[in-house]
């Protein structure tokens, strides 16, 4: 018999338009995973108004999303991609799972404390319960995988305690699953303020290279980037500006840090920078064009994210009964 091939879950908020950080950390990957693992790929439109959205761009932003997965190389061939929003159970698992969590696990979440204090004056239940809707993302589908940067490890590691205790109550049910997180670009820092990581969010132009940024755009950031007065292409903990470039440009470019201390030896930040800025181009360029060719043809966007919703909700519909029947809740 041929033995079934392991399951890869991922999501991204359709927050705004996706950043390097987002590609390098997380999306690029999903493209290759798709040969080896099961995958299904979500917006998750029902974590991104956790922190207030206008109507109207968090629509548009949910295709054009869905659009960049698909121009990343996600294949809805091979792959499941949908919308959360169009598969109820992930709200109703979370109801669940939030019930096996404790309320102290929730407060010391580090995106938890970052965005109550970006937004005082919001602090929201959905703030904080977010990561029990994430976990209900990842437990709902069997998920063996799960590709994402390394700030999303904590809320992993919240979705497997979760699956533990639940596990030991009522019996196996969910695998535990295990975070992919790349060796490079697992955390792309603000090219303004690189001891912060770079966010879709951030409202600081400069800080962040969008996909769909046009080349000179991208070349100007890179040229205005924040790095240090000793004018040395060397990777240090006293020199995160600049190691954060090399970071990039390592992802971009599949080079080492060893060997790019020696390309750019006795040469200045100017030419690091151009070599950095262009490299970044080369990568996001196939990915922009394909991008504006799939947001053209709309018609065809919504038709994958309806066949989508409708192989995830199948696929939901399993792991939610089980579980209602576990926990005990009467099935007529
Ligand atoms: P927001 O600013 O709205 O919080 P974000 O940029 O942090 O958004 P998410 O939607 O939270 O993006 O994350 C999507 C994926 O991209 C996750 O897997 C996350 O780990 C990854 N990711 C986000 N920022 C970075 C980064 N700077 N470097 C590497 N990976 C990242
Ligand atoms: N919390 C994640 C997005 C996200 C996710 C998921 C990632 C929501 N559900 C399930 C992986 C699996 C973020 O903000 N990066």
């Amino acid at each position: 018999m041929e033995q079934q091939k392991k399951r890869v879950f991922s999501g991204i908020q359709p927050t705004g338009t996706f950043t390097l950080g987002n590609y390098v950390g997380a999306v690029r990957n999903w493209g290759a995973l798709q040969e080896e693992y099961d995958c299904i790929y979500s917006v998750v439109d029902q974590h991104a108004i956790t922190v207030r959205q206008n109507p109207a761009d968090l629509r548009r932003q949910t295709r054009e999303t869905a659009a960049l997965f698909l121009a990343s190389g996600v294949d809805p061939s091979k792959s499941i991609l949908f919308v959360q929003s169009h598969v109820p159970a992930h709200a109703q698992l979370s109801w669940v799972l939030g019930c096996f969590c404790p309320f102290g696990d929730l407060t010391r979440m580090h995106q938890f404390k970052e965005k109550s204090a970006k937004h005082p004056e919001d602090i929201n239940g959905g703030l904080l319960t977010y990561p029990i809707l994430m976990a209900a993302d990842i437990l709902l589908y069997g998920t063996d995988l799960v590709p994402i940067g390394k700030d999303q490890k904590q809320h992993l590691e919240l979705a497997r305690n979760i699956a533990q205790r639940f596990n030991g109550i009522y019996s196996e049910t969910f695998p535990i699953p295990d975070g992919y997180i790349p060796k490079v670009g697992a955390k792309v820092m603000s090219l303004q303020e690189p001891e912060k990581k770079m966010s879709k969010s951030d409202t600081n132009a400069n800080a962040v290279v969008r996909m769909l940024d046009e080349p000179d755009v991208i070349m100007k950031k890179f040229k205005r980037a924040v790095t240090d007065s000793d004018n040395c292409v060397r990777a240090d903990e006293t020199k995160p500006g600049v190691t954060n470039l090399m970071s990039i440009y390592s992802a971009c470019t599949g080079k080492s840090f060893e060997e790019i201390e020696r390309e750019f030896e006795g040469k200045g930040y100017g030419d690091f920078k151009t070599a950095v800025g262009e490299s970044v181009v080369a990568v996001l360029r196939p990915v922009q064009d394909e991008y504006h060719r799939i947001l053209a043809d709309k018609e065809y966007l919504d038709d994958i994210l309806k066949q989508g919703a409708e192989k995830a909700n199948a696929a939901a519909a399993k792991m939610l009964r089980k579980v209602y029947k576990k926990v005990g809740f009467l099935s007529l």
